[in-house]
C-alpha cells in the first residue's frame, strides 16, 4: 500500500468518527453543498437562479419545480410568497408570483431538510407577516466612529470596494434563508459624507450584490446634510431650497440604485441635527423627507427615540412628541419605534406609542446587538425578548390588539407594514456575531419578520438543528438553556421592571451608584431607580409621572395599581416599600435578592448544561461557548453583588441568610472604571477591573 492510499484511509477513519472543527463562519447554513439534485425553472431571473443554485447544491431528494405562475391562489401571497406541494418520493413544486417567492420557497425546503422535518407529503403557502423586514447596520460605513465600542468598525469594509469582500455572498444568503428583504448600510448618527457620489458609488456596488437575494438597500441620513456639505445655508424643512436639494439628491440616488428602499432618520436626538434646530416639528421634516422619496416609492422611517433632559419622564417623551401628529404624516413615512419607552433595557413593557398611532405606519425596532446584554460575551437569546413585545395586547382596539397585529397591517390596514432590529454581525470575527449562540439572535429576528406567529422555541430549536446537530440529546437541553437565558440576564442585571442601572461610560457593567455631575439626569441610574430608605422604584402611576395614563384600559389600570401589576414590570411603575409583599410572600427586598441570586445561579446551571454537551459538538465551537460562559457567571456575579449590595445600603436589611454570600466588597466595586469597554488604549483606567475579573477586557469582539 503506498503513502497516498494510508492517508487516505487514516483521514476517512478519522473523518467517519470525528466532529470536525468549525469556527461559525457558515453560521446555519451548514447543508452539505455535494448535491446534484435536479432543479427545473419555468423562468430565468438572477433571484430563481440563485434559488436553483443553492437546490441543485443541497437538496438531497427528489426533484424539484419553481414554476412563476399567475393563479388567483399564488398571487394572493404577493411577490415575496409561495406556496410549495408535492411529496418526498416525487419531488416538490414551489410557486410563486414572482422570483422572490420562489428563493423563499427554496430556503423554506433546505430548512426542512437540515431540520430533519421533510414530510411525506407537502402542501404549504407562505406569505411574509411584514412587507419590509430589514437590519439596522450601527456601522461607521466611512464615517468616523461615532458611536458605542460595541459598534465600531464595518461589516461593509468600504475600503476594499470596489472589490467585493467574501463576506457579502454568506451575509446576503443568509438573510434570505430567514427572510430579511432590507438592510439600512449606515449608523443611525449618520454622516452626511454618505449621500456624496464617492459613497453613492459604494451603496450601488452593495446593492447589485444584494438585489439578486431580494435585499434593498437603505440609507441612515443627517437631517443638516445640504449645510454640512457646505451646499446649503439652512437645513429648514419648510424651506423651498431645502425641498429642491433633497428631491434632487434623491433623484441622484435612485440614478445610482434604481430600488433604493428609502431613509432611515434619527433626528434631534442624542445630539443629531433635525427640524427642531429650525424651530419645525418632527412632522415637518418627515413630510418634506417623504415628498422627495414618493416619486420613487421610497419610504422614510423616522425615529420616535426623541427625548429632551426635561421634567416630563423619559418614558413619555416619544408618545407626547407624536401621538399628537397621527393622521398628519404622508402615506410613505412609518415611524420607528423602540419596543420599549426607553431605550433597549434588559427587560421594559411596551412603548405607548404601539395602537395610538392608528393612521400613520408604526415598526417595531428591536436591538439584536447585545448593547444592554453582556455584549458578545454573553448567551442571551432574544427570541423571547422579541416575542414578549410582540404578543403584548396593546388593547388599542379591544383585547386580542398585539402589537404584532397593530404594525402587521392587519388591524390599520396600513399598506407599508415594517419591522427592525439592530443588527449584530460584525466584519471582524469569523463566527459574524462575537458569540456563537449571538447568531440565533439575528436568525430569531429573521423568522419572526417573517411569520410572527411563530414561537420563540421552535425557532430557537430550529435554529440549534442546523447550527450544531439534530440529536436530540443536544437538542432539547440547549433550546431549554437558550430558552431562559434572557430571563437570567433580567434577575442577575435588572429584575421586577428595574433599568438604566448600568456604568455611565459603558453599558457593560453596573453602576446604579453614579453620579456625575455634568451628566444629564436622564442618563444616570438614579433617574429610574430612585432607591431611598423607603422603597425602590419609578412611580409612573397617576400619582407619578402617570406614563400609564399612555396605554389604554385596562391595561393603564393593571399597570397602574401596585396590586394587578405585573411584577415583571413592577419597579417600572411604582415606587414599592422595601417592605411590601409580593406575589410570592416575600417582601420586596427578599424577592429582589432572590432574582438577583437566582440570575447567577441560573448561568451556574448554563455552565453544567454546555459542559456536557462537549461529545456533540466541534471542539472549536464547544471551547468557544465554554470559556464565554465562564465570563457571563463572573460577570453575574459583578452585577448581582454591585445592585444588592447598593440598594441595601437602603434597605438596610440582611440578605435572606439561605442566600450565597456577596464575594466582592461594595468599595471595591465602586472603584471598577471600565470607561469604554473596548477601548484598549484605555487599558491603564481598567486594571483594577483586570484584577478583579480578569477575562472580558475586549467586549468579546
Ligand atoms: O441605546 C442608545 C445607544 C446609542 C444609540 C442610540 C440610538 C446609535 O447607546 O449608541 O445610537 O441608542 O438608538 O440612537
Amino acid at each position: 500500500m503506498n503513502k497516498l492510499n494510508l492517508i487516505l484511509i487514516a483521514l476517512f477513519i478519522m473523518g467517519s468518527t470525528m466532529v470536525y472543527a468549525e469556527d461559525g463562519s457558515l453560521l446555519w447554513l451548514r447543508a452539505k453543498t455535494d448535491a446534484h439534485a435536479q432543479v427545473v425553472a419555468n423562468k430565468q431571473g438572477r433571484t430563481i437562479d440563485v434559488a436553483v443554485e443553492e437546490l441543485q447544491t443541497q437538496w438531497q431528494g427528489a426533484p424539484v419545480q419553481l414554476m412563476i405562475v399567475n393563479t388567483k391562489e399564488v398571487t394572493a401571497l404577493g411577490g415575496e410568497g409561495f406556496t410549495i406541494s408535492g411529496n418526498k418520493s416525487k419531488g416538490f413544486t414551489i410557486a410563486a408570483s414572482a422570483e422572490a417567492g420562489l428563493l423563499y420557497g427554496a430556503y423554506y425546503l433546505l430548512r426542512l431538510q437540515e431540520t430533519n422535518a421533510v414530510p411525506a407529503t407537502l402542501n404549504v403557502s407562505e406569505k411574509p407577516s411584514y412587507t419590509i423586514r430589514i437590519l439596522n447596520h450601527w456601522d461607521s460605513f466611512g464615517a468616523e466612529d461615532n458611536t458605542r465600542a460595541a459598534f465600531r468598525g464595518s461589516f461593509w469594509k468600504p475600503e476594499e470596494l470596489p472589490q467585493i469582500p467574501a463576506s457579502y455572498k454568506q451575509y446576503a444568503r443568509a438573510n434570505a434563508s430567514i427572510g430579511i428583504n432590507a438592510t439600512v448600510l449606515n449608523n443611525v448618527n449618520a454622516s452626511p459624507a454618505v449621500l456624496t457620489a464617492r459613497w453613492l458609488e459604494k451603496v450601488k456596488t452593495i446593492a447589485n450584490e444584494l438585489r439578486p437575494y431580494n435585499i434593498k438597500v437603505y440609507l441612515s441620513v443627517d437631517f443638516a446634510t445640504p449645510v454640512r456639505l457646505g451646499e446649503l445655508t439652512t437645513a429648514d424643512p419648510l424651506n423651498k431650497n431645502v425641498q429642491k436639494w433633497w428631491k434632487s439628491k434623491v433623484d441622484e440616488i435612485y440614478k445610482y440604485v434604481p430600488d433604493f428602499g428609502g431613509f432611515l432618520m434619527k433626528a434631534n436626538s442624542e445630539g443629531t441635527s433635525g427640524p427642531r434646530d429650525y424651530g419645525r416639528t418632527h412632522l415637518d421634516g418627515a413630510n418634506m423627507m417623504a415628498d422627495a422619496l414618493a416619486p420613487h416609492k421610497g419610504v422614510i422611517m423616522w425615529r420616535a427615540f426623541v427625548y429632551d433632559p426635561n421634567e416630563t419622564d423619559r418614558a413619555k417623551q416619544a408618545y407626547l412628541e407624536f401621538q399628537p401628529n397621527d393622521g398628519k404624516f404622508r402615506s410613505n413615512v412609518i415611524i420607528q419605534v423602540k419596543n420599549g419607552p426607553v431605550d433597549f433595557q434588559p427587560r421594559e413593557p411596551i412603548s405607548s406609542l404601539f395602537g395610538a398611532m392608528q393612521k400613520t405606519p408604526v415598526m417595531v425596532e428591536f436591538e439584536i446587538v447585545q448593547e444592554y446584554l453582556g455584549y458578545a460575551n454573553h448567551l442571551a437569546y432574544l427570541g423571547t425578548t422579541f416575542e414578549e413585545c410582540l404578543d403584548t395586547d396593546t388593547y388599542a382596539k379591544g383585547t386580542g390588539s398585539t402589537v404584532a397585529k397593530t404594525t402587521d397591517g392587519t388591524m390599520f390596514g396600513h399598506k407599508i407594514t415594517a419591522i427592525s432590529g439592530v443588527a449584530n454581525i460584525r466584519g471582524n470575527v469569523a463566527n459574524w456575531c462575537g458569540h456563537q449562540f449571538a447568531q440565533a439572535n439575528w436568525y430569531v429576528f429573521g423568522r419572526l419578520a417573517w411569520n410572527h406567529n411563530l414561537s420563540a422555541e421552535a425557532i430557537a430549536e430550529e435554529w440549534v438543528r442546523q447550527t450544531f446537530t439534530n440529536d436530540e440529546a443536544f437538542v432539547l437541553p440547549v433550546t431549554d438553556m437558550m430558552m431562559r437565558s434572557r430571563e437570567a440576564e433580567v434577575d442577575f442585571m435588572m429584575p421586577l421592571g428595574l433599568h438604566h442601572l448600568f456604568a455611565f461610560g459603558h453599558h457593560y457593567g453596573p453602576e446604579p451608584w453614579v453620579e456625575v455631575s455634568f451628566a444629564r439626569p436622564d442618563w444616570l441610574p438614579s433617574y429610574y431607580h430612585k432607591a431611598d430608605a423607603v422603597g425602590l422604584g419609578y412611580d409612573r402611576t397617576i400619582t407619578g409621572s402617570n406614563a400609564v395614563g399612555q396605554y389604554f384600559s385596562p391595561l393603564r389600570e393593571s399597570y397602574g395599581n401596585l396590586t394587578t401589576c405585573d411584577e415583571r414590570f413592577l419597579l417600572w411603575f411604582h415606587h414599592v416599600p422595601w417592605t411590601y409583599t409580593m406575589k410570592s410572600g416575600r417582601t420586596l427586598w427578599d424577592e429582589l435578592c432572590y432574582h438577583y441570586d437566582r440570575g447567577v445561579q441560573e448561568v451556574r446551571d448554563f455552565q453544567k448544561t454546555w459542559d456536557r454537551m462537549e461529545k456533540y459538538v466541534d471542539s472549536e465551537r464547544f471551547a468557544h461557548v465554554q470559556s464565554r460562559l465562564r465570563i457571563q457567571v463572573s460577570d453575574a456575579i459583578w452585577w448581582r453583588d454591585a445592585c444588592v449590595l447598593y440598594f441595601q445600603t437602603f434597605a438596610k436589611t440582611p440578605i435572606p441568610y439561605n442566600l450565597e454570600r456577596p464575594t466582592m466588597d461594595l468599595e471595591t466595586l465602586k472603584a471598577i472604571d471600565l470607561v469604554d469597554f473596548n477601548y484598549r488604549e484605555k487599558a491603564d483606567r481598567n486594571k483594577e477591573r483586570e484584577k478583579i475579573i480578569p477575562k472580558i477586557i475586549g467586549g468579546g469582539y
